[in-house]
């Protein structure tokens, strides 16, 4: 009887034992011991609103494959910083290896940047950047320069109206309000406003980087605005400048390369270029989305403890038609 009691006592003790270490497995990372060889990285991004943001996404998912030793999760936002902040919440409690985060905005990130940072789990910004209260919240910012994106287009206005006496009038559509893109873009551009006692902002508003938005925008400043004093029309990505466009159509406004409304871009995709090259929009300032090798490169100079720069700024260039033919733009990547 008493072997039996022994019997049963060490059959329960393995039965504990197995359980405890499984239960410790699960919870543990359990992406990393599905996956044990891979390096995960969790990818925010804060949302699709452009084919601008599906360029930056297909480049990172081209960056970090399986075959590399890479699982990437991505998350999109739908347009919300919350859901971002939640997503990143989520990453941290998967124990991801690196958190690359495109943040909507620049503020509201010192809080759960403190989590990842307590979770030591790097965080690379991409995109656009954060402003937070201590640098060391995250390890690294690749991405755009916009102040320098609004400086080449104010560059293209002042040489277009440099012996202009005349009052130019110009229309602002800003993108998402607070992101470092719309920031950079408009603080040039009001600059500009302040250094030139003839230009005007006769009107602006937000489109918040959409196509629909804009569009709206601009059909209800037209209502408000004789179109026949509107000199430029300054949009914050293609996408409002397609928007734009679509408005001025409708109402039969002539806009372009030969015509009295000038329609400035920013990104550069595609669909943008071929209007540049048709007259349409007369200068497009490149964004670059194709940020997935350099953050490739930075996670792998981390992966190796290695020292990588605080800010890699992406390079970028600027179009007018005469730069541009049907062959560049159908071998450009977005
Ligand atoms: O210009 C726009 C996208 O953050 C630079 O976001 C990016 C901007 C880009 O929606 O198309």
């Amino acid at each position: 009887m008493l072997k039996c009691k022994k019997c049963i006592a060490a059959f329960l003790t393995v039965i504990l034992m197995f359980c405890l270490i499984s239960c410790g497995e699960k919870s543990e990372n359990s992406e990393k011991d599905e996956n044990t060889n891979l390096i995960v990285i969790g990818f925010s991004q804060p949302g699709a609103e452009s084919a601008w943001r599906v360029a930056l996404t297909d480049s990172v998912r081209e960056a970090f494959t399986e075959e590399r030793g890479y699982k990437l999760i991505y998350k999109d936002g739908q347009s919300k910083q919350d859901n971002q902040i939640r997503d990143i919440r989520t990453f941290i409690q998967q124990g991801v290896d690196y958190i690359i985060l495109s943040p909507i905005v620049e503020t509201g990130w010192d809080t759960v940047l403190l989590e990842a940072k307590q979770a030591n789990i790097p965080v690379i910004i991409c995109d656009r950047n954060v402003v937070v209260s201590n640098e060391s919240l995250y390890t690294a910012f690749v991405g755009s320069d916009f102040k320098s994106e609004g400086e080449k287009a104010v560059a293209f206005l002042e040489e277009k109206y440099a012996s202009s006496e005349e009052e130019i009038n110009i229309v602002h559509i800003k993108g998402t309000l607070d992101s470092s893109a719309q920031l950079g873009r408009t603080g040039a551009l009001e600059k500009a406003v302040l250094e030139h006692d003839n230009w005007n902002i006769i009107a602006e508003n937000c489109g918040e980087f959409t196509k629909a938005k804009a569009r709206e925008i601009m059909q209800n400043i037209l209502l408000e605005v004789d179109a026949s004093s509107i000199d430029v029309i300054y949009c914050e990505n293609d996408e409002e400048a397609l928007g734009v466009m679509a408005a001025l159509n409708e109402a039969g406004i002539a806009y372009g390369k030969d015509e009295n409304i000038t329609i400035i871009s920013f990104d550069g995709t595609r669909n943008a270029l071929e209007q540049c090259l048709n007259g349409k929009i007369n200068y497009v300032v490149e964004c670059n989305p194709l940020q997935g090798p350099y953050l490739f490169n930075i996670i792998e100079m981390l992966s190796a403890k290695k020292t990588v720069p605080k800010i890699t700024y992406i390079y970028e260039n600027a179009f007018e038609q005469e730069d541009l033919s049907e062959d560049f733009i159908k071998n450009r990547k977005y």
